[in-house]
């Protein structure tokens, strides 16, 4: 990769000094580019954009660079400064958020935030309870944005019926011969379907407005403030799209309140955190202020049930598939990442009294 040519494509002269790769997401490739300035070194995120899974690299771009716009916009007005509070995306030299290669890849560049920090796992309560505020607030934020002007970057991404209609589809082709293997956990996912359309239900009837959501809100798509552990900033913008803030809260919860890895093999480790699920709730619910409807509200929990068997049959599916989708590090790795999704559930439904006496409680401090 000459990193250097992509920088300069960016108008960005200095030499490059450092670069290491970031490992944390699934799809795209990221990394973090130190460059050295006339007085002092400076920092760039440099990615390069999966169109295997984003087949329009530029609609990606569009929307993220009118939703940050946005969010700029709306902390000006709140707190006079955006100041490590949203990304900032370069433009090539021809004007371009981004850079087609020659090799056809897209590259996106955009500062580095200083003195951040992005966690695979939650570290304290209070820093889910910060991460619950800090996607409540951007739903909050993005309220009135002209949700009509996205591009629809993945036809039904949170689709949970759908997606089952992908698993079906993967079942019947077993296109590696691997479904022999994974019977119990077809059953165990087929045996909940019926549970899984509550969300888009409510979308179609109305009883859940559409709103412009972020959809991966993986732990590590927010920058924490390195000392203060203050959410600072939310990255990964590459799925915002109208949806239900049901899919931002239950996608959260189903990965940073588990007592595990998304992909840990020892499923005795792998269960939800009731102290965690309450610190993001409670988060949350202040975080969006007074924009939650009731029938937002009441689907909280089920959510986070909806959300993780969702992404238990989107990896079985890929498993199946021969592993098109995900980054893999082992040939069991989207297998191994389903099965601790469904031991989530597993165990969700062993509490399913105490975590809706928690989510109770939240909403009536909220009141
Ligand atoms: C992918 O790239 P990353 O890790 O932020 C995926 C999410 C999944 C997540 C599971 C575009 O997100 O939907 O929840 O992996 N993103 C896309 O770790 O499919
Ligand atoms: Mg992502």
């Amino acid at each position: 990769m000459d990193f250097q040519q992509i920088a300069s494509c960016f108008g960005i002269t200095d030499p490059i000094v450092a670069q290491v790769e970031i490992h944390s997401g699934n799809i795209n490739r990221t990394y973090l580019i130190t460059v050295q300035g006339e007085d002092k070194e400076r920092q760039y995120v440099f990615q390069r954009i999966n169109s295997y899974v984003f087949k329009k690299p530029q609609a990606v771009m569009a929307n993220i660079l009118n939703v940050t716009e946005h969010i700029k916009k709306k902390l000006l007005e709140e707190t006079g400064s955006y100041d490590r509070r949203v990304l900032s995306f370069l433009r090539t030299t021809d004007g371009k958020p981004y850079y087609y290669t020659s090799q056809r890849h897209f590259w996106r560049v955009y500062e580095y935030v200083d003195n951040s920090h992005a966690y695979d796992r939650v570290q304290t309560p209070q820093q889910f309870y910060e991460a619950g505020y800090a996607f409540g607030e951007f739903q909050g934020w993005l309220s009135d944005f002209p949700a009509e002007t996205l591009y629809t970057i993945i036809p039904h991404f949170h689709d949970t019926p759908v997606r089952y209609q992908d698993l079906y589809a993967a079942l019947e082709r077993d296109a590696d011969g691997r479904c022999a293997g994974v019977q119990a956990e077809i059953e165990f996912l087929l045996s909940r379907e019926n549970e899984c359309s509550i969300l888009m239900d409510g979308l179609r009837d109305g009883t859940l407005p559409w709103r412009v959501t972020h959809n991966d809100t993986k732990i590590n798509n927010i920058l924490f403030d390195k000392d203060s552990l203050e959410a600072i900033c939310i990255i990964d913008l590459d799925t915002v799209m109208p949806g239900t803030s049901l899919f931002d809260f239950g996608d959260a919860v189903r990965f940073g309140a588990s007592t595990a890895a998304e992909d840990e093999r020892d499923l005795d480790k792998v269960s939800l955190d009731v102290g965690l699920y309450e610190q993001f709730t409670r988060g949350f619910l202040k975080g969006a202020d007074d924009l939650l409807k009731n029938s937002e509200e009441d689907l909280l929990l089920q959510s986070v049930k909806v959300m993780t068997l969702e992404l238990a049959v989107r990896f079985l599916t890929d498993y199946l598939n021969g592993d098109l989708y995900f980054k893999i590090n082992s040939p069991d790795h989207n297998l191994v990442r389903a099965r601790a999704q469904i031991r989530l559930v597993q165990d969700m439904e062993a509490k399913w009294e105490q975590l809706s006496e928690i989510t109770r409680r939240c909403r009536a401090e909220m009141a």
